[in-house]
């Protein structure tokens, strides 16, 4: 998908948001356990019941992987129900030596079709670049994210003062361009997301950590909205596991709908 493609459904569903699809056996309602595949049980739900107000999906890499051989078989089938005009995110935190990255690349974007993949900055040039040789495909490199380790590196100061997060971000324009480049950065990091946008103006940013983990929309669109709007902002447990229960997609809708309203709003105000 193009970055015209995807500010284009931003604009028809006056929404910016990513449902992030991390299914868990142990969350999920207990009357799906009796179904063949409980997990796709799970998520063709929750897709059907949000894609009215979703421009992404997020499936979580981790939250299959951990079901072995079958979870990779989940995970294919849920990409091929995703409806085609929706940007999806293969949230693997992937990156390695060139030749190993081309094939994480292939494995994502040919075998599987996602529009894009979530890659780790930490291994360089080499480690990154093989992911943006594919057209119409996306990295979305890791840049200053949502959790407390954070703080560990990404905010750790050079010589002259610049944190390496900024790094990352001056570094990576060399070799990606706002049609092929996104980066995260966490909803819980507020005025040093206006920061990030100095830096990467163009680009587009995906946004975890509104929802169960705190961070705050509002917030997100006052420091980090540019004129393609340049938020998917993500919300994981806050909406599949609204409800534990048999409704667990209506509340998942509601749930959807009401960001969606809020993110209408936010986009009338600042686009
Ligand atoms: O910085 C990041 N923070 C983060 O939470 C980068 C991420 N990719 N994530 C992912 O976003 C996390 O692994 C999870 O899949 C999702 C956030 O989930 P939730 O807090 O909305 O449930």
């Amino acid at each position: 998908m193009t970055r015209s493609e995807l500010f284009s459904q931003i604009q028809q569903k006056s929404s910016f948001l990513c449902v992030g699809l991390d299914p868990d056996l142990e969350k999920i309602p207990a009357h799906l356990l009796s179904e063949p595949d409980p997990i796709f049980a799970f998520c063709k739900q929750i897709i059907e019941e949000t894609a009215d107000y979703a421009v992404a999906y997020k499936p979580n890499i981790a939250f299959f992987e951990a079901l072995g051989a079958r979870g990779w078989e989940t995970l294919a089938k849920v990409a091929e129900i995703i409806p085609k005009d929706i940007f999806t995110i293969a949230d693997a935190k992937r990156g390695d030596i060139g030749n190993t990255s081309k094939l994480y690349a292939k494995a994502f974007f040919e075998s599987m079709n996602f529009d894009s993949i979530t890659v780790a900055p930490y291994m360089g040039k080499d480690s990154v670049t093989p992911f943006l040789e594919f057209e119409n495909k996306w990295v979305i490199l890791l840049a200053l994210t949502s959790n407390v380790g954070s703080l560990d590196f990404q905010l750790i100061e050079d010589k002259t003062g610049k944190p390496l997060y900024q790094s990352v971000l001056e570094k990576s324009q060399e070799w990606g361009s706002p049609e092929n480049l996104m980066y995260v950065v966490g909803a819980t990091r507020g005025e040093l997301i206006g920061e990030v946008r100095k830096s990467a103006p163009e680009h587009f940013f995906l946004v975890p950590g509104v929802g169960a983990q705190g961070g705050s929309l509002a917030e997100v669109a006052k420091y980090g909205m540019n004129s393609t709007c340049g938020l998917l902002v993500n919300s994981s447990r806050g909406i599949i596991y609204a409800s534990g229960e048999k409704d667990f997609a209506k509340a998942a809708r509601k749930e959807a709908e009401k960001l969606q309203v809020e993110m209408k709003e936010l986009l009338e105000r600042y686009l």
